[in-house]
């Protein structure tokens, strides 16, 4: 592997990386869960720049500044709200951890943090989220790219354990 995958506990909002990732609805004006702590940390300048982007579909990225943030960028992500599986939700999520890491790839960013998306409110099943997640960083990291450091930042230890579980 080119990069390095790595799981880390903690608040997202305080990672010294080129960029973090938020777990954000269509709107991208912001909502609760990590989206809010995101959008509280880095102040109101972050919702100016997303009211410019139109929104964001489910599965796609978008990247903004991350203003009063430690992290340099957000890379806001919407991924897909659990209704039993069959409604592509698995391929949905794959696609935010993938267009995520292609966008930090383009823009030449050499860290990147994730939450585990989708895993909240949107109610996907975790330990299916944390392999689709675990993969799909996997084989991005297989192909050169600025991108050296890739970080699962779990905000419980039941997540930290179900990662640290799937990369040992
Ligand atoms: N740092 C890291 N992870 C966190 C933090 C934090 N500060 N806060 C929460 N988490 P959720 P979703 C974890 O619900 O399921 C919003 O309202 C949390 O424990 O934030 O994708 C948006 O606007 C969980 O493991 O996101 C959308 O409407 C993970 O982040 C909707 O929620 C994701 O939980 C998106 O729902």
């Amino acid at each position: 592997m080119d990069g390095k995958l790595q799981v880390l506990q903690g608040d997202i909002t305080k990672l010294d990386v080129d960029a973090i990732v938020n777990a954000a609805n269509t709107s991208l004006m912001g909502g609760g869960g990590v989206d809010g702590a995101i959008h509280r940390a880095a102040g109101l300048e972050l919702v100016a720049e997303c009211m410019t982007l139109n929104g964001c579909r489910t599965g796609e990225a978008k990247i903004t500044q991350g203003y009063r943030l430690k992290a340099r960028h957000v890379i806001h992500t919407v991924g897909p709200v659990w209704h039993g599986g069959g409604n592509g939700e698995p391929e949905l999520l794959r696609a935010c951890y993938q267009n995520s890491l292609a966008l930090a790839a383009k823009h030449g960013l050499q860290s990147i943090a994730f939450p585990c998306i989708s895993t909240g409110v949107y109610l996907f099943p975790a330990d299916q989220a944390a392999e689709i997640a675990v993969e799909a960083v996997k084989a991005f990291l297989q192909t050169p790219s600025a991108l050296k450091t890739v970080i699962v930042c779990c905000f419980s230890e039941a997540d930290r354990k179900r990662y640290e579980s799937l990369l040992c």
